[in-house]
């Protein structure tokens, strides 16, 4: 079939089972069918095609590892991490909604939340009929959510919620949030927010030059009241949102392998297709650098990637290891994003082919989730002993 072959100059397919191959292969084809035929206009529109939800859930992009019995698939780490990795060879955009509503919401309610917590929200959220979004970012409080200015405060019943939050994947059509607010000693909970509660608005961030075809806006508290029965009991601190951003950090380092891959592979058949001085410019040296050097980076993060799905699945990928990959695949996928979009001259920079929005999408993917410098500090903190962020 015409389908596409992946970049997979190690034979890293044969360290994947039977299921993690179908998985991906029907993502694959989903975005094929689904996704690429729409993408340029939605992004051009700047409009999340919203069409895509039931489509999104039907091959694992919500909840793909999250139990069965709650509606997810039950599925390892690695067949999720496949998910991201083809989603975002078709956008980053459509893949932040998968992983927001995997990572960031579904996660959180699973790990935290109580068992009517789960059986409430789960099912809902796994066939795409409730929307999630995350809000821990903070007008002041980005790359230092430890400083967040939201709270709640005690009332009869339950509690009062105050304060905003900005940048939020989702917001503005989310049905459900969770939200990371403090408590009067200062501890920070998770609470579940619903559509409809009084006070609370999502107003949408327009003029985004990246991840167009993604929502993002604010999520914004005016004594919004919380019952008792909305606080996810089981963990809190900042430890709590870190550990759902371990997760989503971890899919992201796939994703971005997707992205990079979708780069190279439209350099690579447009350096071979397209003659100047009466020779395809693919056998000049300059462009066979750049194309040697992204296929060797691609592989060096897919060899990451997969090694830390493997320690994922044996619950033991520390979040350093995650940082690492996060920030090394999203690096080189931007800079394969560039040198692809070189190698593509003028044609480069039209809404003909996909580099030019895959480099403008990475711009929000090497920024959010912890930026990339916050990601070498993490390292620079884990290998010295000696965090330096403050
Ligand atoms: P620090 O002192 O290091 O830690 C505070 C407490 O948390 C504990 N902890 C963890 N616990 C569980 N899992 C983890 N991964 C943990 N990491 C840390 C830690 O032990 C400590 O516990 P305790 O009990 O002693 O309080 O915190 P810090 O304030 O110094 O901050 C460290 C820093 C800068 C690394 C952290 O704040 C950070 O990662 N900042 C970046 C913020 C970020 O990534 N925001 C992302 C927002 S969500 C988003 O962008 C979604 S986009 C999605 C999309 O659309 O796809
Ligand atoms: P800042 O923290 O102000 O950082 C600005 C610069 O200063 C960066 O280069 C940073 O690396 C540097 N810097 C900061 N502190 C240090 C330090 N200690 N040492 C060295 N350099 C430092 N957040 C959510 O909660 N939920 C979402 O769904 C979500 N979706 C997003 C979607 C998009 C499209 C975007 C762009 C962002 C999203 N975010 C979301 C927010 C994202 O997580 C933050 O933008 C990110 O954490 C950085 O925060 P900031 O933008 O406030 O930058």
């Amino acid at each position: 079939s015409d389908l596409f072959k992946g970049v997979d100059y190690y034979d890293i397919d044969e360290l994947l089972t039977e299921e993690h191959k179908l998985i991906r292969n029907s993502a694959r084809e989903w975005v094929k069918a689904k996704l690429s035929p729409i993408i340029e206009e939605a992004y051009e529109k700047a409009q999340f095609p919203k069409q895509l939800v039931p489509g999104l859930a039907e091959i694992g992009g919500f909840g793909s590892y999250i139990p069965e019995e709650y509606g997810g698939l039950g599925l390892d780490q690695i067949s999720y991490g496949l998910v991201m990795q083809e989603l975002e060879r078709g956008d980053s955009g459509i893949r932040s909604t998968s992983s927001v509503q995997t990572s960031l919401v579904m996660y959180p309610i699973w790990k935290y939340g109580s068992e009517e917590h789960r059986k409430k929200y789960l099912p809902k959220l796994a066939t795409g009929e409730w929307i999630g979004s995350f809000g821990l970012t903070e007008p002041d409080h980005g790359s230092n959510p430890g400083g967040m200015v939201t709270r709640i405060t005690k009332t009869d019943g339950g509690f009062l919620l105050n304060g905003a939050k900005l940048w939020i994947s989702n917001s503005p059509f989310c049905d459900v949030a969770v939200v990371w607010a403090k408590n009067e000693e200062g501890r920070i909970k998770g609470v579940i927010v619903e559509r409809g509660m009084e006070g609370f608005t999502t107003p949408e961030t327009h003029g985004k030059w990246s991840l167009r075809a993604s929502a993002t806006g604010e999520l914004v508290f005016d004594n919004v009241f919380i019952p008792e029965n909305n606080i996810l009991p089981n963990k809190d601190g900042l430890g709590a949102p870190l550990g759902c951003l371990d997760s989503a950090r971890y899919g992201i380092a796939w994703g971005a392998i997707g992205a990079a891959m979708d780069c190279y592979d439209t350099a690579l058949r447009y350096a071979k297709e397209r003659i100047q001085f009466d020779k395809p410019i693919a056998s000049f040296q300059l462009v066979q650098k750049k194309l040697a050097e992204m296929v060797t980076e691609i592989t060096k993060a897919q060899l990451l990637a997969w090694r830390l799905g493997t320690l994922r699945n044996e619950g033991k990928a520390s979040t350093a290891q995650i940082s690492m990959a996060k920030r090394n695949n999203v690096h080189i996928a931007l800079q394969i994003a560039r040198e692809s979009r070189q190698i593509l001259g003028a044609m480069g920079i039209t809404n003909e082919y996909s580099i030019m929005r895959h480099m403008m999408n990475l711009e929000s993917v090497i920024t959010y989730e912890g930026t990339h410098d916050i990601h070498l500090l993490i390292t620079g903190a884990d290998v010295t002993g000696i965090p330096a962020f403050k």
